[in-house]
């Protein structure tokens, strides 16, 4: 049975219009989470690019809370003495009683404090049971039981009212820590999640139904020139493809310039992320491409940390040999340069047969012996720790993808963050997703999900799915997702099978792609920034503070909840290139034969004028919330 969505939570379109004043100038607000200045995961996200926002709106009267750690300390945070003579007063206190850097007032203000997931809801817990003066908010970005049963072999999402949530805790053992949770949903004033599909799960699960969904947003970095990220998407993607030169080294028998970086990124969860279809997926695509004869070659990323002990001699090897090939590529034009130069001084054109010697080709083919290979270029960059029992590594062994030189699709499997200081590929991850052509995300268990919302806002095309907070989302408020580059894979009404067939889909269009399309549906993609940007997403945490405030302090507060009108539904329309009808829609997606190109001049002119006229989301907005002091 498909599960139907009922949840009557605050969605966008009610929040166009927001036309009243709020007074925060006596309000205090505390935002508490283990990941501030700490990172572990999406939450660090989350916090650390909505603090600007936050900071503009609460100025000095915005706290943020997390773990001291010594070395983020030292790294993240710049210390300060407070100004504030009440908060001086109250660090001193915690401070002299062996806690470092938090906050409780004797003298409190109006205090907003929202903890982000069940590790920071035990301070919400305590706020209440010793019933202070405090408006609390608890939100969840997943819920415990929910990621344990999916990473089980569970049917979650059809079965989400049958679980007897206290048992399925016990038998996972995670039973104090779900309650810890639960307690700290239902005491909050306001309860808040990242998603839809997430506040369904949470209402199931926890037993509460939040009271506003809180989309993540990003913060979105807009260039003056308006194709700079297309600029960009080509600088990283050189970089990538020198990577790949040395990778690949003696087995370079494939059109780098046809070749597309597909990747898929975050934590090692293979099932819950998806990695598992995807893999499945690529070894039907590789199938496709060599039947068809394709000249595209594909190769996968796989960037999920797991143990290792470092990176592995082959691959270090390769790209050695790589700098070598360039280095001897240096020697011998500079030699040959000299000589011209020699040549050209006594007045002669040079006699181009004789302008390389002996010593320049004994040096050229000692280069070209080390890149004599025996063994396939690794699948794996790294020394894995738990290599035999590896899900990824597993699944490569049994599809058969060994970036053996039929195959038309290649792996590489990098399990460890990106860092720009690394010697194999030298890049943060921003560089690394700017230079790929799709991000793959077919995730199972995504509360949000940030990967594909990063691809988003660097004009990145990507996959996600129907039960990832991200691909709802999407799904709700652009008529034609896939014109835009933002494909929804359907996980929820179809079968494992189905939804791989459908993958394949996707990616075998995304492979018939001409050059030309690519840049048209990266211009689209990235038009989609706006309604990613905490400027515009920002709003519902506005509300749900507000919110919290009037249930905490009814005398001074009361919170007006907008209401939607006619006009205020808001959602991105078909991209003006695309042509409504089916019936016309020869071109009504980016996938379409290389003869069609010259029309698409046209139509690419069209979308560069749909940008300049791009759908001003950013509509002015203060908050629906009245101070019933200042009304
Ligand atoms: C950007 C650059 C173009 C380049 C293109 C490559 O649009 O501005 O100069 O040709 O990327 O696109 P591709 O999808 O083939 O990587
Ligand atoms: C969670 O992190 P995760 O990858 O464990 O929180 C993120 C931030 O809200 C969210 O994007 C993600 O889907 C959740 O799963």
């Amino acid at each position: 049975m498909p599960l139907a969505r009922s949840l009557s939570v605050t969605s966008l379109s009610g929040l166009e219009e927001w036309d009243e004043e709020f007074d925060l100038e006596d309000a205090v607000l505390f935002e508490i989470a283990w990941e501030v200045a700490n990172k572990v995961g999406g939450i660090y996200t989350v916090i650390q690019t909505k603090a600007r926002l936050t900071a503009e709106e609460w100025g000095e009267n915005y706290f943020l809370v997390g773990p001291y750690v010594e070395s983020n300390v030292r790294t993240q945070v710049e210390l300060i003495e407070p100004t504030d003579p009440v908060l001086k007063r109250t660090i001193d206190k915690m401070n002299s009683s062996g806690c470092k850097y938090a906050a409780q007032s004797e003298e409190p203000p109006h205090i907003v404090a929202q903890f982000h997931e069940w590790l920071a809801g035990l301070g919400l817990v305590l706020c209440r049971h010793r019933q202070l003066p405090v408006a609390t908010i608890f939100t969840t970005h997943a819920t415990l039981l929910g990621r344990y049963l999916c990473a089980g072999n569970v049917d979650f999402y059809n079965n989400l009212a049958q679980f007897n949530v206290d048992k399925e805790a016990g038998d996972r053992q995670i039973y104090h820590r779900y309650c810890l949770e639960r307690a700290a949903a239902h005491c909050a004033h306001v309860f808040t999640t990242v998603s839809q599909i997430t506040a369904i799960e949470a209402e199931f699960l926890l037993k509460r139904k939040p009271d506003i969904v809180t989309p993540n947003g990003l913060n979105v970095k807009k260039f003056s020139a308006m194709h700079e990220f297309q600029n960009l998407h080509a600088q990283s993607k050189n970089r990538i493809q020198e990577f790949i030169r040395g990778h690949f080294y003696g087995h370079l028998d494939f059109n780098l310039d046809k070749c597309l970086f597909l990747f898929i990124a975050g934590r090692y969860e293979f099932s819950n992320k998806g990695a598992d279809i995807f893999l499945e997926a690529l070894a039907r695509l590789n199938y496709l491409l060599r039947v068809n004869q394709s000249d595209v070659t594909v190769i996968a990323f796989f960037i999920m940390p797991a143990r290792t002990n470092n990176f592995n001699v082959e691959t270090l090897k390769g790209q050695a040999v790589r700098k070598q090939l360039w280095d001897t590529a240096q020697t011998v034009k500079e030699r040959f340069g000299k000589k011209l130069y020699e040549s050209l001084l006594v007045g002669q054109l040079p006699d181009v047969s004789k302008m390389l010697d002996k010593e320049d080709f004994t040096i050229m083919k000692r280069a070209i012996f080390a890149t004599q290979r025996q063994c396939q270029p690794p699948v794996c960059t790294h020394n894995m720790l738990e290599d035999s029992s590896d899900p990824i590594l597993n699944c490569v062994r049994r599809i058969g993808l060994f970036n053996s030189s039929a195959d038309r699709v290649k792996i590489i499997f990098h399990p460890e963050f990106l860092s720009s200081t690394s010697p194999l590929l030298p890049m943060d991850y921003e560089e690394f997703v700017r230079g790929c052509h799709l991000g793959v995300f077919p995730s199972y268990y995504e509360p949000w999900g940030y990967t594909p919302a990063e691809c988003t806002v660097m004009g990145i095309p990507s996959i996600s799915t129907n039960l990832s907070g991200f691909g709802c989302f999407m799904e709700e408020h652009i008529a034609d997702p896939s014109a835009y580059g933002i494909y929804i894979l359907d996980r929820r009404f179809r079968g494992v099978d189905e939804s791989c067939n459908q993958l394949t889909s996707f990616l075998f269009q995304f492979c018939k792609q001409s050059r030309r399309q690519r840049i048209i549906q990266r211009n689209r993609t990235e038009r989609l920034s706006d309604l990613l940007d905490w400027r515009y997403l920002g709003r519902y945490y506005i509300s749900a503070r507000h919110m919290a405030l009037a249930k905490a302090f009814p005398d001074t507060y009361v919170y007006v909840p907008h209401e939607p009108n006619s006009t205020s539904g808001f959602r991105y329309p078909r991209p003006a290139s695309v042509p409504p009808s089916p019936a016309l829609s020869r071109h009504s997606s980016p996938h379409h034969s290389e003869a069609e190109d010259n029309d698409e001049d046209e139509r690419y002119d069209e979308d560069l004028e749909a940008e300049k006229d791009r759908v001003n989301i950013r509509q002015p907005y203060t908050t629906p919330f009245k101070n019933k002091s200042s009304a």
